[in-house]
């Protein structure tokens, strides 16, 4: 049996034989995020795959996160350590469907959230994370109609922040969407100092409830920041071990036990050894697909 203190140095030598960067989102197992280079949110891990000179990028995250990071990257290998770590968020839009629904609409405007695939992101407009989706509705113009995929929950929680109307998807994400506003009481009885931090993916109901909603990018920033020594936090729990590494003296309290995402969890220490040993699996977007999903990508990046 591996343990942790042999697979370091052997990932270490081999990231830098393959000149490879290792970048993991904030939901992945804490030894994952504390061998990255860099820990982020999606967006900020595709501009740091991006933005650098490693020829190989070992994304550990989801899908369509290392997709993106193959979109806007073309020239680097660009590896998923696991292909069953998918979203099943994403899963819940296709590109045939899209088109579809665009076409019963009045010409909309397609604002897909970053959790799609690329082919769907090939069939918008714009793309949006959770921690820029306001200011991206807020750039399309009043007179035309957006088409919000595929989280409804995020979307209605746009449409308010904004005063927009959006035409939503049906799409959610299963840890976030199985929040209740009882389970907010329950944990506000139980620790009466903390505020409650939830994801806009959370319903409308729980939403409500909230001291603060905010992406996860969001979220870190407000409890670094913020005089308060408590917090209960409704997003997938990998981003407690990241508030708690930055944070030390406070305390981080989850709004729920079913907050983990297996398929995030699907990345270990091993399988990216494997993968930066191999140079496998590889994540790659055809290049038709790739130059019109990076219009949708590149147009956020410039708001
Ligand atoms: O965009 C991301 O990284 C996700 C999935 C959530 C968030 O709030 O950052």
């Amino acid at each position: 049996m591996e343990t942790f203190d042999d697979l370091v140095p052997e990932i270490n030598e081999l990231r830098r034989q393959r000149k490879a960067i290792i970048l993991s989102h904030y939901y992945q197992r804490p030894e994952i995020q504390d061998i990255a280079d860099f820990v982020g949110d999606s967006l900020e891990l595709s501009r740091k795959a991006a933005s650098n000179d490693a020829e190989v990028i070992v994304f550990c995250g989801v899908h369509f996160m290392a997709e993106s990071a193959a979109i806007l990257s073309p020239d680097k290998i660009v590896l998923l350590p696991d292909l069953r770590a998918t979203c099943p968020l994403a899963d819940m839009a296709g590109a045939a469907s899209l088109r579809s629904r665009k076409a019963e609409l009045d010409s909309p405007v397609v604002v897909s959230y970053v959790n799609t695939t690329a082919d769907v992101k090939a069939e918008s407009d714009i793309c949006c994370t959770s921690a820029n989706a306001i200011r991206v509705i807020e750039s399309i113009p009043p007179e035309r109609q957006i088409l919000f995929v595929p989280d409804r929950n995020l979307g209605a929680y746009v449409a308010k922040q904004t005063g927009r109307e959006l035409v939503l998807w049906p799409g959610f994400c299963c840890i976030h969407d199985e929040l209740e506003p009882g389970e907010v009481f329950e944990a506000r009885r139980r620790y009466p100092e903390a505020l409650v931090l939830v994801h806009p993916e959370c319903r409308p109901e729980v939403v409500a409830l909230a001291d603060k909603v905010a992406s996860t990018s969001g979220m870190l920033r407000f409890v670094e920041e913020s005089d308060a020594r408590e917090f209960i936090i409704g997003t997938e729990e990998g981003l407690t071990y990241q508030m708690s590494k930055r944070c030390p003296g406070k305390k981080f309290y989850l709004l729920s036990n079913g907050l983990v995402c297996d398929t995030m969890k699907l990345i270990t220490l091993p399988k990216v050894r494997d993968a930066l040993k191999n140079l496998e699996p590889r994540i790659t977007v055809p290049e038709h697909t790739r130059r019109r999903a990076l219009r949708a990508l590149e147009r956020m990046l410039a708001i």
